[in-house]
């Protein structure tokens, strides 16, 4: 016989909603990291819509949380109750860091919004295992259930009517992101070079002006190629750089294309071009990406400035702003595939 009290002791109320829970937490990491590696709208622009409505679901299952919380601190103290409080913190403070940037889009502040939400979100990775070290769930055969089915699709519907409730509510009180782009972006300083921030990835900085004055190395297959940049600048685009940050402006680059830059033919092998700035920095790009690509030294008729890549930068078009190297030195041609690199920038 199977009393009430045994039944609940094997099914412990609260064990479907840490679940959603964590497959919520997952979601959102994986969609947010997506938004940042994908660089071209639309494909951004959703994902970062399923992104808000993922994270903003989390915020719906607080109710049901609060009584598994209030039922975890009735009972003894344990080890890795610290853990539990500090997670509860981080993933307040993300996720009201992710509306700051959906409602106020770019703010002028030492960090922004969309930087908080990030740094916050990658601190609740290693507080949430440890929460589930200590609190462990087993995931049932019966979870996959009609009835689970429905409360995914309720918990879905939720978070996509809560997203475009946050989107009707910055655009019909017109606050500061009403016009961000799909990725959560404000317009900052566009045909106004001056005006657009001067923005490092977060392990790099800018170099003193004196040691920037360096040639440029063109180099295939280990051997290095005489280039006369400044005679073969002639190429002209329209761009825009979405930083991560939060911000985007487009401006009028002139430079020469890499695919003009380059020796004709190209060594059959070859399969990437490696563009790495004085400081270290540096991003691999597919071969044919080289027509798309622009080594620029002028931004709306005037060199760049220190802060914005002198004396040349990669312009890359359609793909989020880390892939744009400043204060370029150095292009390299490989014969290494283009996607063996960290997918974001760790030098
Ligand atoms: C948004 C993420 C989460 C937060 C902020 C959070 C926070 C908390 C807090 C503060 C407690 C009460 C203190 C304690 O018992 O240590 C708790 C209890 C608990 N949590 Fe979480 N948690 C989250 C996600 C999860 C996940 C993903 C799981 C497992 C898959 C989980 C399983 C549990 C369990 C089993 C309890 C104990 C309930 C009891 O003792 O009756 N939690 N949680
Ligand atoms: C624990 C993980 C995460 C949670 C719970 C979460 C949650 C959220 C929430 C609730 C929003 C606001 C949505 C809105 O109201 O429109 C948001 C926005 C955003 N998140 Fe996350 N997020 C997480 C991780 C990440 C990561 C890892 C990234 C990037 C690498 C990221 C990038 C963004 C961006 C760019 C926005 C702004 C989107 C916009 O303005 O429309 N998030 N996030
Ligand atoms: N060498 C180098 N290039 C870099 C970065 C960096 O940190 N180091 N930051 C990238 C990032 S994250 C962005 S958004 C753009 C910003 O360009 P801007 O400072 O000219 O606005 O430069 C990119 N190029
Ligand atoms: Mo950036």
């Amino acid at each position: 016989m199977t009393s009430a009290a045994s039944w609940h002791r094997q099914h412990p109320p609260g064990r479907r909603t840490n679940l959603a829970l964590l497959a919520l937490i997952a979601l959102a990491f994986l969609t947010g990291t997506v938004s940042f590696a994908v660089g071209s709208t639309p494909a951004t622009t959703a994902v970062t819509f399923v992104h808000a409505a993922v994270g903003l679901a989390l915020v719906l299952l607080v109710p049901w949380k609060s009584v598994i919380v209030r039922r975890g601190l009735r009972r003894p103290m344990h080890a890795g109750r610290a853990a539990g409080i500090t997670l509860v913190a981080l993933v307040a403070v993300t996720v009201a860091a992710g509306v700051g940037q959906a409602v106020l889009g770019w703010t002028a502040t030492a960090v922004t919004p969309v930087q908080v939400h990030v740094a916050a979100a990658l601190l609740v990775v290693p507080l949430l295992v440890a929460h589930m070290v200590t609190h462990w769930q087993r995931p049932r055969r019966a979870d996959v259930s009609r009835r689970g089915f429905l409360a995914a699709g309720l918990i879905a519907a939720g978070g996509v009517a809560s997203a475009l409730a946050v989107q009707g509510v910055t655009r019909g009180l017109g606050l500061p992101a009403a016009r961000a782009r799909g990725t959560g972006s404000t317009e900052r300083g566009s045909f106004s070079p001056e005006l657009m921030p001067v923005t490092q990835w977060f392990t790099d900085e800018v170099p003193p002006l004196e040691s920037l004055d360096v040639p440029l190395r063109v180099v295939v297959d280990g051997r290095a190629v005489a280039v006369d940049l400044q005679r073969d600048a002639t190429d002209a685009i329209e761009a825009l750089l979405d930083c991560t940050g939060g911000w985007y402006a487009t401006q009028r680059w002139r430079g020469v294309r890499l695919d003009r830059l380059l020796p004709v033919p190209l060594p059959p092998a070859a399969r990437s071009i490696e563009v790495v700035s004085i400081t270290g920095y540096r991003r691999r790009f597919p071969i044919d990406d080289a027509s798309t690509l622009l080594l620029a030294t002028t931004v709306e008729g005037r060199p760049l400035s220190p802060g914005h890549g002198f004396p040349r930068r990669l312009v890359a078009p359609g793909r989020r702003g880390f892939w744009w190297v400043k204060w370029v030195v150095a292009v390299e041609v490989t014969d290494r595939p283009a996607l063996l690199q960290p997918p974001f920038p760790l030098q």
